[in-house]
């Protein structure tokens, strides 16, 4: 049953009202349609279509594709300037702009070193510099 009612204004006006709270993610838009009938005999009818399309409102978190609270990533020193260590990927259940993602790298602790840069975009993580094993072994 669409969440849909109609309610007397007067004997001849009706308004659409909705019974449930209504969720985009679930179902995107509504097909009525509405009867009017006489009570003559027979009676007669008339009917009309009506689209109810649900707007987005921004209620999806964004949620990373591999699940996890943490990623490791394991990369060899030596490593070529500007190329990608890792990439990061995340997806959105909402529409247009509420779910458009960009990327940022947000230290654990410290102030960020630009060692490591994420792309905003891709969410391809790139160094920013060669790693040297024996000068530092983790970031964070
Ligand atoms: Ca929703
Ligand atoms: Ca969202
Ligand atoms: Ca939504």
């Amino acid at each position: 049953m669409p969440p849909f009612r109609l309610e007397a204004v007067s004997s001849s006006e009706y308004k659409l009202l909705t019974t449930a709270t209504l969720d985009r993610e679930v179902t995107a838009s509504y097909s009525l349609s509405l009867v009017c009938v006489d009570l003559g005999s027979p009676p007669l009818t008339r009917s009309i279509d009506v689209e109810v399309f649900v707007l987005d409102d921004n209620d999806n978190d964004p949620v990373f594709v591999d699940g996890g609270a943490a990623k490791v990533v394991r990369q060899t020193e030596g490593n070529h300037v500007g190329a990608v260590i890792t990439r990061v990927t995340a997806v959105d259940r909402d529409e247009g702009p509420n779910a458009r993602l960009t990327y940022a790298i947000r230290p654990v602790r410290g102030t960020p070193d630009n060692v490591v840069e994420v792309l905003a975009d891709s969410g391809d993580v790139v160094a920013r510099a060669r790693l040297d094993y024996e000068t530092r072994r983790e970031y964070r």
